[in-house]
C-alpha cells in the first residue's frame, strides 16, 4: 500500500492521530488506502485556518476565483478515468457509473468557475427622491461540509465549487468510507493556488470532527448531506447557534407506470432508478407504483430484466451492480429483507448474497410487491431494494406517489401529455421527471427536495448562491 494520505490544514499537509483502513467494498482482501484521521483539535486548527483565510480570499477578484476552479475542474475530467478507478474501488459503483461521475464533478468545478465570473446585484431606484439602492451578494464566510459516502466526487464538487466560486473559504469532511476519493479532490484543490487556510481537508470521525465543525462559532455556514437523524441533529444544533445550515438528506422516490405507458421504457426507468449504483442514491426509484392495467405484465418484464443484471466487481467489466458499500450497509439491506417478508410483502426477485470472485458485499437486487403501509414501501433503505405498490387509475398513484414523509424525486411513466402534465404540478417534490429514472440530474439546475428530504436552499446551478451568499442592501444619497 502507498503512503497514509494525510489530512490537508492551512496549506499543509498534516498526519493525524490515528491511522485508519479505507476498505475495497468488491474485495475485503485489497483495502484501498491508509489514511490520517484527525481528532477533534485538529478539526478546530483547519477551521482557524479557514477563518483567518476568510478575508483574503473574500477579497479575490472573480477572475481569480474562476481560474482556480478552471484548474480543479479540467484537471479531474482530463483525470476522470483514473480517479473513476478510485471511486469504484473505494465506494464500490461499476467502473462507468464511476467515471461518469468524476467527470460529473469536474463539470461543476467548470460550472462554478463560469459562476464567479456572474456574481451579479441589483440596482434599483428607491421609493424616496435622491437615493439608489443597490442590493448585493457578499461570501457567507467560512463554510463546512459534511458529505455521504455515496457520491464521494460529485456531492462535495457541489458544495465546494460554490462555495469557493463565491468567496468563502472550506473545512471539508468526507465521510469515513470514502477518504481516499476526498484526499483526491484536495490534492488536485492544494495544486490550485489557493492561498493557504481557503480549502482545508479534515478526515476522521463525525462525533468528533463533525461535531466540531457544527459547534465551532467560526464557522458560518454548515452544508450537510447524510442520513435524516443525522441531518435533524446538525440543524438543531446549528439552528440554535445562528449558523446558516443546509441539508440534504433521504427519499422513497415514487415512480409511478400508467397504463398507457411504454412498458419497456418504464422497466429500464425502474431497473436503473431502483437497483444501478446499487441503489445508494438518495433519488433512487425505490416505490414503484404501476396501475392495475398493467402491473402484471410489468412485474413480469421487471423480474425477467431483474435476472439479467450482473452482480460483480466494481471494476469488472459488464458488472451492473456493484458491491454494497460497506457491511453495516449491507446488514441494514438485510434487515429490511426481513422486516419484509415478516411483514407479509411478496418477493418477486433477488434479495440473495452473491458470491464472487473476490470476498466484498455483493447482493441481489431484490423486488417486492408491497402494500403502501409496510416498512419496505415506507422507510428509506439505501440498497438495491424496490416495492411495487398497484394503483387503481392516475389519481390514486398520484395519491400513493405523495403519501410519504419525503419529498426529493417523484417521476412519471407515461404517453399523456394530460397525465404529466398534472403530475409535474400536483407532485410534492422538490424535482419531477417524465419518463426519464427518478435518478440521474444536470448540474446547472437546482437540486433538493421537499418535506424530511431537505432544509434550506437548494443546492447546484445558480440557485447555489443562496446558501453561499448574504444579501446585503445599500442605500446612497446623493
Ligand atoms: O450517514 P451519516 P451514514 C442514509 C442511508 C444510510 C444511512 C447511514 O440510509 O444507510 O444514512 O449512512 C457525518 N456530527 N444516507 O452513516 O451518519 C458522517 O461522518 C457531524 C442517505 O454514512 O448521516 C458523514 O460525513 N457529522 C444519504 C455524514 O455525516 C456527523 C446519504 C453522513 O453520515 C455526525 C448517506 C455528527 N454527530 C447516507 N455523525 C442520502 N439520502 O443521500 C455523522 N456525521
Amino acid at each position: 500500500m502507498q503512503e497514509i494520505l494525510k489530512n490537508y490544514i492551512n496549506g499543509r499537509w498534516e498526519t493525524g492521530t490515528t491511522v485508519g483502513t479505507s476498505e475495497n467494498p468488491s474485495d475485503l482482501a485489497a483495502p484501498v488506502a491508509e489514511y490520517a484521521r484527525a481528532d477533534e483539535p485538529q478539526a478546530r486548527l483547519a477551521i482557524h485556518a479557514a477563518s483567518e483565510a476568510a478575508g483574503t480570499w473574500a477579497a479575490s477578484t472573480p477572475q481569480r476565483r474562476a481560474d482556480v476552479l478552471d484548474f480543479v475542474g479540467s484537471e479531474i475530467v482530463a483525470r476522470k478515468e483514473e480517479l473513476g478507478a478510485l471511486l469504484a474501488r473505494e465506494e464500490g459503483k461499476t467502473l462507468p457509473e464511476a467515471i461518469a461521475e468524476a467527470a460529473r464533478a469536474g463539470q461543476i468545478f467548470k460550472f462554478f468557475a463560469g459562476e464567479a465570473l456572474r456574481i451579479a446585484g441589483d440596482k434599483l431606484a428607491s421609493v424616496r427622491p435622491d437615493i439608489d439602492v443597490e442590493v448585493t451578494r457578499e461570501p457567507v464566510g467560512v463554510v463546512a461540509i459534511i458529505a455521504p459516502w455515496n457520491f464521494p466526487f460529485a456531492i462535495p464538487a457541489w458544495k465546494i465549487a460554490p462555495a469557493l466560486a463565491y468567496g468563502n473559504s472550506v473545512v471539508f469532511k468526507p465521510a469515513e468510507l470514502v477518504p481516499a476519493c476526498g484526499w483526491a479532490l484536495a490534492e488536485i484543490l492544494s495544486r490550485s493556488g489557493l492561498p493557504a487556510g481557503v480549502f482545508n481537508l479534515v478526515n476522521g470521525s463525525g462525533r468528533q470532527v463533525g461535531q466540531a465543525m457544527i459547534d465551532s462559532p467560526l464557522v458560518d455556514a454548515i452544508s450537510f448531506t447524510g442520513s435524516e437523524a443525522t441531518g435533524a441533529n446538525v440543524r438543531r444544533q446549528a439552528v440554535a447557534r445562528g449558523a446558516k445550515v443546509q441539508l440534504e438528506m433521504g427519499g422513497k422516490n415514487p415512480l409511478v407506470v400508467l397504463a398507457d405507458a411504454d412498458i419497456a421504457r418504464a422497466v429500464e426507468c425502474a431497473i436503473n432508478g431502483a437497483f444501478y449504483s446499487t441503489g445508494q442514491r438518495c433519488t433512487a426509484s425505490s416505490r414503484i407504483i404501476v396501475e392495475r392495467a398493467v402491473h402484471d405484465r410489468f412485474v413480469a418484464a421487471m423480474r425477467e430484466r431483474m435476472k439479467q443484471l450482473k452482480v460483480g466487481p466494481a471494476l469488472t467489466r459488464g458488472s451492473d451492480i456493484g458491491p454494497v458499500a460497506s457491511r453495516q450497509q449491507l446488514e441494514q439491506n438485510q434487515s429490511y429483507l426481513q422486516i419484509a417478508h415478516d411483514e407479509g410483502a411478496e418477493l418477486v426477485e433477488g434479495g440473495k448474497l452473491v458470491r464472487c470472485e473476490s470476498k466484498g458485499h455483493y447482493m441481489s437486487p431484490a423486488l417486492f410487491l408491497a402494500r403502501p403501509e409496510q416498512r419496505v414501501a415506507r422507510e428509506e433503505i439505501f440498497g438495491p431494494i424496490a416495492a411495487v405498490l398497484q394503483a387503481d387509475d392516475y389519481e390514486h398513484a398520484l395519491a400513493l406517489a405523495n403519501d410519504t414523509d419525503y419529498g426529493l424525486c417523484a417521476g412519471i411513466c407515461t404517453t399523456s401529455l394530460k397525465h404529466a402534465s398534472h403530475f409535474k404540478r400536483h407532485a410534492q417534490a422538490g424535482m419531477v421527471m417524465v419518463n426519464l429514472p427518478t435518478a440521474g440530474v444536470d448540474y446547472h439546475v437546482p437540486f433538493g427536495g421537499r418535506k424530511a428530504s431537505s432544509y434550506g436552499p437548494r443546492e447546484q446551478g445558480r440557485y447555489a448562491a443562496e446558501f453561499y451568499t448574504t444579501v446585503k442592501t445599500a442605500y446612497t444619497c446623493a
